[in-house]
Formats: C-alpha cells, structure tokens, sequence
C-alpha cells in the first residue's frame, strides 16, 4: 500500500517537468526587433556559459569528494600559497567576465544609439495613457486602454469573459512601417512612466521634464504589446501599449487616412502659407538644403518634435508668450542655445548632421512666427 503511494508519486515528479516543458513555453518572448533579438542571444549565450561554468565547478568538486573521501583513507593534500593556481583562476574568470561584458556592452551601446533614424515618434505619457505623435506625417492621437470595465470589475461577481489579450488591448495602436529605423522621443506629461515594449527591446523611462530617445527597428509586420513599467499611480496597470507594424506601403495609407480624420489644424504661423508644407520625406535625418538654409525644412524635419507641442518645457512655436522672454535675449543667444542644447533641449534639436546655418535659419523662422 505504502509502497504503490510512494511509487506513483516518483512517476508523478518523473512526469511533472516534461508535461511542463510540453504545455508551457519556459523562452522569453520572441524578439521582434533587431535589439531585441542581440538581447535575446545575449540572454542564451550568457546562460550557457553559466551552465558550462556550473558543470566545471560542481564536476570538480563532487569527483573530488566521492574519490577522496575518507572511508577509502584519503589524506589531504597541502599546498599553500601556489603561485601557478592562483595566477589561473584570476585569468580565467577575467577572460569569461571579459567575454561576456564585451558584446554585452556593444548591444548596450547600440541599443542607446538612435542616430541615423528613418522617422520620430514622440511618445508622451499621461496619467493614464500614451499619446503619439508623427512629426513628419502630421498625425497625432491618444491611445487608451480599450478592455471593457465589465471584464475588469469582476472582484467581487462573476463579470465578463476576460479576452485573450486583456488589459493588453488599446484603442489606437501605435502603427510604424517595417523595415524602418524608427526613433522614440520619450517623455511625460505627469509623473514618470516607462514605454516598455519586451519584444522591441525597449523599456525607456518618461520623465517630466526631460526627453528621452529610444529605437527600433521590425523586419516582421505583426502586432507587439507592452505595459507602462513603473509605478505611476492607482491605474498603472491599465495603459498598455500595441504596436502594429505594417508594410511601408501599408503604413502610407495608414497616414493619410489618419491625416483625414485630424481636426483641423491650428491657424498656420503667417511666415508661410500652410498648404505649401513640404512633405517631409522619411530619409535619414533632414539632409542639409543645399545653398540658402531653409528653416521651415529644418524645423519640420527636426525641431517640430518638441517645439510644435512645447514638450518637455520647450517654447511652443507660434505662442508668442512663451517666446517674448527669449526673444529679448536676443537671436544670437538664441542661436547658441539651439547649437549648444539647453536644460532638455539636446545640441542642434538631437540631429547632430545639421550645419549650423540650417539651425540658425530654423530658430529664425521660429522667431518670425512668435512675433
Ligand atoms: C528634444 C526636444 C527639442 C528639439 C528636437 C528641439 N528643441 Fe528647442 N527647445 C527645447 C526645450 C525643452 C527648450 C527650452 C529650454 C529651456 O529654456 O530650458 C527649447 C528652447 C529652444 C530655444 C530657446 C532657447 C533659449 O535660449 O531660450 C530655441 C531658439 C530653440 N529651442 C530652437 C530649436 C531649434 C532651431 C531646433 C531644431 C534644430 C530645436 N530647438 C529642437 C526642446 C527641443
Ligand atoms: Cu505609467
């Protein structure tokens, strides 16, 4: 009686991690961006040299204790102070340390480097939800949780079905075209938040105040989710994130059904005529205009991010409140400020590859419209 317990519950635990292995998937989630997926080598490359290294050490020390052990009259040896032994183990360590710091700190390096992006998005989160805006595309928009309350508020009854992706559902995604170096300036309208996206390998703080950049890029159209990733008060739970990735042609026509569903636009800035607008091609960064520096162009391409919606404590363009204390310091303080970077605002707007003269025609077109 006894026995036949003992002995289906041995073939209960022999069982046990294969059913698990079979139903559950134990892999972290499959990346999706080209960061993600250096993380993710990282992440299994690193794990199999812990477990090399676990196999070496607990080899060696259980082959020792089982063949010295003191029932067959093992004596121990005594050696102190061996030069030999001592300069190894510091060495191979090192060169292990070494071996995994190196790519660990090149994915790390590259992950921080945004430069050479194809398009912006500024993601800007608010107590509780994001918002996303296009500079280049003219589209800007919400996106809320969409989970029904009858499906969140079942605590204390029986409540709706929760669906599959609950509480990781949104009513607008955030939609970016594959293929594309997309940059993220992140900041937050409140508290801090965190745009934490797993499968892009992008988890970036939104600090008040400051902005912060991130990038990826996807190969495979697809839906990605991801969820606020710090505490920012009593609904942090519920502002998930969805991004969509959709084929560039697929994503053109995203725009321009998007652009037709924008309220209209606020009254134009009178240096210049709002229908002339230059579509502002995705290239890499706002190449330099060739001859006389365009300023519109360079304030579309690069300085709209922030200063067309005043994040982050950035004058907004055209609020000629905001404007009236800094223009009287003068253009040419004006001009250092935008070469330099000031408080949030990085040198050249963050677009390094801008001549200056690009730059100083930018801050004139935008003193001219706060006139
Ligand atoms: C990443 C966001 C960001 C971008 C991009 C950006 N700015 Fe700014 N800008 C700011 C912020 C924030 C301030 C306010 C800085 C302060 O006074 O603390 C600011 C202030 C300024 C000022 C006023 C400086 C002063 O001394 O009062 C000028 C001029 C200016 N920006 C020009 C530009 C130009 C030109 C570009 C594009 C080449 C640009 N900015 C791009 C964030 C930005
Ligand atoms: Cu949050």
């Amino acid at each position: 009686m006894h026995l036949k317990h003992l002995r289906a519950l041995a073939a209960l635990a022999a069982a046990l991690p294969l059913t698990a292995l079979a139903t559950y998937d134990v892999d972290i989630l499959e990346p999706a961006s080209s960061t993600a997926q250096e993380a993710y080598n990282l992440h299994w490359g690193i794990m199999y040299v812990c477990v090399a290294i676990f196999f070496i050490v607990f080899g060696a020390m259980f082959w020792s204790i089982f063949h010295h052990r003191r029932s067959k009259g093992a004596k121990a040896a005594q050696f102190h102070e061996n030069t030999t032994i001592e300069v190894i183990w510091t060495i191979v360590p090192f060169i292990v340390l070494i071996g995994m710091a190196y790519p660990a700190t090149k994915t790390m390096l590259e992950m921080k480097d945004p430069s050479g992006y194809d398009m912006t998005v500024k993601v800007t989160a608010y107590q509780w939800r994001w918002q996303y805006d296009y500079p280049q595309d003219g589209v800007s928009f919400f996106s809320n949780l969409s989970t029904p309350r009858d499906q969140i508020d079942n605590y204390d009854g029986a409540g709706a079905a929760k669906n599959d992706n609950y509480l990781l559902e949104v009513d607008r995604p955030l939609v970016v075209p594959t293929g594309k170096k997309v940059r993220l300036l992140i900041t937050s309208n409140d508290v801090i938040h965190g745009w934490y996206v797993p499968q892009l390998g992008v988890n970036q703080y939104g600090i008040p105040g400051f902005i912060k950049d991130a990038w990826f890029r996807i190969e495979k159209p697809g839906v990605y989710r991801g969820q606020c990733s710090q505490i920012c008060g009593k609904e942090h739970g519920y502002m998930p994130i969805v991004v969509e990735a959709r084929s560039p042609e697929q994503y053109a026509a995203w725009v321009k059904d998007q652009k037709a569903k924008m309220p209209a636009p606020a009254p134009a800035p009178a240096a210049a005529p709002a229908e002339a607008a230059p579509v502002q091609t995705a290239s890499a960064g706002p190449a330099a205009p060739a001859g006389k520096a365009d300023g519109k162009a360079t304030f579309d391409g690069t300085c709209t991010a922030c200063h067309s919606t005043g994040a982050a404590g950035a004058p907004k363009f055209g609020d000629k409140a905001a404007w009236a204390p800094r223009l009287a310091k003068g253009l040419p303080a004006l001009y250092n400020s935008a070469l330099h970077g000031k408080n949030a605002m990085p040198p050249k707007g963050g677009n390094p590859a801008l001549p200056d003269e690009a730059v100083k025609a930018a801050v004139d077109y935008m003193a001219a419209a706060a006139k």
